[in-house]
């Protein structure tokens, strides 16, 4: 109410009932969920310090210090990509790109870096401190890439963060900076197909949230299910960086599925498509330096878009694969602060850059600057410790399993969770099984997912190959392994195996349409209306509808945590991961100037309910919160 009588036109008197109709946002209480902050703070502080977090099994250690970078500030040379691409959109962008005789960066540390190595579990106000510093600090970075992929399920499945609140945030903090999604083609953020018209929404709102140039790829390599979305990104006038997924290995003469040609004709195919970039995305870090040279010296020969380069360091290789494809021409590359670096992420921005100091095509970046970015990820990092169930140094066996960086911890999870945690050696085994088994396919999300589903089963199971062929026709395959082969995400280059697909449909029909093509629009409205339905709140905006649209399930549950724990993105993240210990105080900042000061006093006994009282001092005044006790 502070609101209307502050309103001018309250205050000089020529309110009346339209005033009401034309200022709706001033009456918007604050609703159930920011009621009562203080209370609903420590509700979740006291769960999480009575029951623990979901993945975390150690005591709240002593962590590494997290301070704000003191960087010295470096002056952009000339417009950044960012204002060019607003200023001249993307033909102006190319022409920077061709023009820069650098090697061009781009910074994935808040997207596919901890994505890789700490099971995405990077939260927002870890993210928010570099990047207000960044554009002044390294303001020649072609992009940073901060959404998408996982990012988007595990920010509201596992932080209970709304991921279009931290590309909003993110956007705000750096105005001058190119924004780069990963965009799953026609499964935009998620595991399925969706229609055209909720890839063009979710395109169009990204967009307008904040992101500048979207990675479109389809798992399969289908170029089919990529076309829609870049036309879209490009009617929202944002960069459209058509990719291509590595896999195989070209200098392999025994490897002919994935070659030379293959990936040619492919780019020749996307350039005619539109792209305004061409990424290759090494997924699964496959591309052995001597290949990238080969590679980006043909496509910089076959295609005039500039190509951008990703990787993941799983084999130790990066960094030389990235030499070569410098010296090949390539105009971007993908690299990771030093502390989120290197094994299943990508290699590191600072080896990179004094791996080519002394070269002509050295990347323009004040390398202080970096180290000292680096230096606060490292303490960032050590929040995350116990997440990270990752490679403790380079892994060759990769060139074998082919597993995606981003796989490598997820799998190992989702093994351990059926306990299968001890057969890790054999999965990998098997996962290069599999993946022949279903005739070679690019294994990226979602097709790699339907690997390792495929492939938990067969070791579950103690199936093998033969056996496969022998008895498969008794076994119910996982449902991601049926819809694979009903062709619900796709066709492979060459098609699916018959033979492997008549023992997995056992008489179901295929299809080999596009299946965006079989799917009926969406009804955003109706969407709406079920959303508000299941929330019993009419408080529902676009971007939730869409979010819901990805994640039905865990966005519903994401609100409910709302409601009860208020928005928890404000806890600092030892506390948010650890809880407190007895006599601790902490202080939460739930708006600019205002602190919460919470001190742990005691926790209480489990009483004959399974409940515990936890006793809490809140700026001074005695508070207790009842907690369930799950143990
Ligand atoms: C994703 O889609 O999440 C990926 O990172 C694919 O590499
Ligand atoms: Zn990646």
């Amino acid at each position: 109410l502070r609101n209307v009588v502050n309103h001018p036109v309250f205050q000089n008197g020529t309110a009346n009932t339209v005033f009401i109709d034309n200022t709706p946002e001033l009456f918007n209480f604050p609703k159930g969920r920011n009621r009562d902050r203080g209370n609903k703070v420590l509700q979740y502080i006291g769960d999480i310090t009575v029951n623990g977090f979901p993945g975390i099994e150690k005591e709240k250690g002593i962590f590494d210090p997290v301070v704000k970078p003191d960087i010295e500030i470096v002056s952009a040379k000339g417009l950044t990509a960012k204002q060019i691409l607003d200023r001249d959109g993307a033909k102006g962008v190319q022409d920077f790109v061709r023009n820069s005789k650098e090697l061009l960066l781009t910074d994935t540390t808040m997207r596919d870096a901890h994505q890789s190595l700490i099971a995405t579990r990077m939260r927002t106000r870890d993210m928010l401190t570099p990047a207000k510093i960044m554009e002044d600090a390294l303001p020649n970075l072609f992009s940073l890439e901060v959404w998408g992929g996982a990012t988007f399920d595990a920010s509201f499945r596992f932080l209970t963060e709304d991921a279009w609140s931290r590309l909003e945030q993110l956007r705000a903090a750096m105005p001058n900076t190119l924004l780069q999604m990963l965009f799953r083609g026609s499964n935009a953020v998620g595991y399925t197909s969706y229609p055209d018209n909720t890839l063009k929404a979710f395109i169009d709102q990204a967009a307008a949230s904040g992101i500048d140039v979207f990675r479109v790829f389809d798992s399969l390599n289908w170029t089919k299910q990529i076309e829609k979305p870049l036309q879209y990104v490009k009617e929202a006038g944002k960069l459209a960086e058509a990719t291509m997924c590595y896999t195989g290995d070209i200098l392999n003469p025994n490897r002919t599925k994935y070659s030379l040609n293959y990936y040619v004709n492919l780019a020749k195919e996307l350039e005619s498509m539109g792209a305004d970039i061409i990424a290759v995305k090494d997924m699964a870090g496959l591309l052995k330096p001597q290949a990238a040279y080969a590679l980006i010296s043909e496509l910089k020969e076959h295609v005039n878009v500039p190509i951008h380069l990703h990787t993941h360091d799983t084999a130790g290789n990066g960094i030389l694969t990235y030499a070569e494809a410098s010296r090949a021409g390539v105009d971007i590359v993908d690299v990771a602060s030093s502390a989120f670096a290197s094994t299943t992420s990508q290699p590191s921005l600072q080896s990179l850059y004094y791996a080519m100091e002394y070269d002509e095509r050295k990347p323009d970046i004040h390398i202080q600057n970096a180290e000292k970015i680096n230096q606060y990820w490292l303490g960032v990092r050590s929040y995350y410790d116990e997440f990270a169930s990752g490679l403790e140094g380079p892994e060759t066996e990769i060139y074998d399993t082919e597993m995606p960086g981003g796989q490598y911890t997820n799998l190992q999870q989702q093994a351990k969770s059926v306990g299968l945690g001890s057969r890790w050696n054999d999965i990998k085994k098997m996962y290069h099984d599999v993946n022949f088994l279903f005739g070679d396919i690019v294994k990226v999300t979602p097709s790699s997912k339907v690997v390792g589903d495929m492939t938990l089963f067969m070791v579950q199971n103690d199936l093998t190959i033969e056996k496969f062929f022998e008895e498969g026709k008794k076994y119910d395959f996982p449902q991601s392994v049926n819809d694979l082969f009903k062709g619900k995400i796709g066709q492979p280059e060459g098609g699916f195996p018959k033979d492997v697909q008549d023992i997995i449909l056992k008489g179901e029909t295929a299809t080999t349409k596009r299946p965006g093509e079989l799917l009926a629009p969406i009804d955003f409205d109706a969407k709406r209306q079920e959303l508000i339905e299941r929330l019993e709140d009419d408080d529902v905006d676009d971007k939730d509808v869409l979010s819901y649209i990805m994640y039905p399930d865990v966005f519903v549950d994401y609100r409910r945590k709302l409601e009860r724990y208020s928005d928890v993105s404000i806890i600092p993240t030892p506390t948010f991961f650890y809880g407190m210990k007895t006599g601790e105080t902490v202080n939460v900042e739930i708006q600019k100037g205002k602190v919460l000061y919470i001190r742990l006093i005691q926790i209480g006994e489990l009483d004959e309910t399974g409940q515990r009282i936890v006793f809490f001092e809140l700026n001074g005044q005695s508070r207790e919160i009842i907690v369930r006790d799950a143990n």
